[in-house]
């Protein structure tokens, strides 16, 4: 048998027909299955958002931003943390509530705010409670430290880390504080917490609870005569240009803490809650040494600026006029302060 030529031509013909529209549904398809990857891909990529009242080169927000680094790693960039400093969210009391009620992802706060709205947190910050810095790492990186981040979720928080604030010493415009009985009558801003309030009022002087934003103009204004905080605060919220007065007491260690909104946390994956755990406890080691290295600096800076610096050696005084304060914690939070005492730590160099 013979297979005629023209028959053959066509053959190959309606071949290559066949080839070619096979090739251009392929292409078609996988255009819009790639367009289709893409748009699913964006619509996974949540994004967060960060509060913290601090300027961007501040210590904390360094803190934040590595968490963000890390969140955005371990999620394979699923969720970005986009951190709001320098109060764009708001003051921390403000930016703690909207917390609560999921409006904000995460903030960045002191825990002096955050215990009023969880008062077993004030075991953490009592003062003296701790003898150093090491210390009171040695509780917050154990068994202590992860109770308490754990229990807040009673107040619809998940605690995610603890960053450091080294210690808070008062200040004010008026004269150089040598002792308790120097403070009498003077009027210090505080933290909004009702420990706060207490402390003050136990040293004789008078308390004025405010947000953090608004110390500069009431010193400057004369409606408070100090306010008491870190080296680093003390430099970057210009505190030390209008109360030159700063004497190191140490009468606190404030832990920071970062807290995320349990309403939101609540919505994603566990896969999900479990790296922006982790994210958070990594970045912690990163924002311990970014806090050393800035608050040397932020020391030296104010000294160099001409402030009259009061070195407390002996802050016996301090401690003898805040006892009373330890009898007002409930037998729960006198029994952790009791643990806290208890914590053996390594000596600081
Ligand atoms: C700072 C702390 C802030 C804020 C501030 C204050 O040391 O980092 O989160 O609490 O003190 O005094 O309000």
């Amino acid at each position: 048998e013979t297979f005629p030529f023209e028959i053959f031509i066509k053959e190959v013909k309606m071949i290559k027909k066949i080839l070619l529209i096979s090739l251009a549904i392929t292409l078609i398809g996988s255009l819009a299955f790639a367009a289709a990857q893409q748009e699913s891909a964006e619509a996974e990529t949540m994004v967060l958002r960060l509060a913290e009242t601090h300027p961007q080169d501040y210590p904390t927000t360094k803190g934040d931003y590595e968490f963000a680094r890390l969140v955005d790693e371990y999620t394979d960039g699923r969720i970005k943390v986009e951190v709001y400093h320098s109060k764009q969210l708001g003051e921390e009391k403000a930016a703690i509530e909207q917390v609560q009620f999921g409006a904000i992802d995460f903030t960045r706060v002191s825990i002096a705010p955050v215990s009023d709205f969880y008062s077993p947190l004030n075991a953490l910050q009592m003062p003296y409670v701790y003898s150093s810095g090491s210390h009171m790492w040695k509780v917050l990186s154990g068994p202590i430290g992860e109770e308490m981040l754990s229990k807040i979720e009673a107040a619809k928080f998940v605690g995610l880390c603890y960053y450091d604030g080294g210690a808070r010493n008062f200040y004010n415009s008026k004269k150089e504080i040598k002792s308790v009985a120097d403070l009498a009558g003077l009027k210090f801003r505080v933290m909004q917490s009702k420990l706060m309030v207490d402390m003050v009022n136990a040293l004789g002087a008078v308390p004025q609870p405010m947000p953090y934003g608004e110390v500069y103009s009431a010193l400057q204004t004369g409606v408070i005569d100090g306010a008491e905080n870190n080296w680093p605060s003390y430099l970057t919220s210009s505190h030390y240009e209008v109360a030159k007065f700063y004497t190191t007491d140490g009468h606190l260690r404030v832990p920071e803490i970062l807290i995320a909104s349990k309403i939101v946390m609540d919505k994603l994956s566990a896969e999900d809650q479990a790296a922006i755990k982790k994210a958070a406890k990594d970045s912690v080691e990163f924002q311990k040494k970014a806090w050393a290295d800035f608050a040397k600096e932020a020391e030296e800076k104010v000294r160099a600026a001409g402030c009259v610096i009061t070195d407390l050696s002996d802050v016996s005084g301090f401690q003898d006029a805040m006892k009373p304060l330890y009898d007002e914690l409930t037998p729960e939070e006198m029994a952790v302060v009791e643990r806290i005492r208890a914590t053996p730590y390594p000596a600081e160099k």
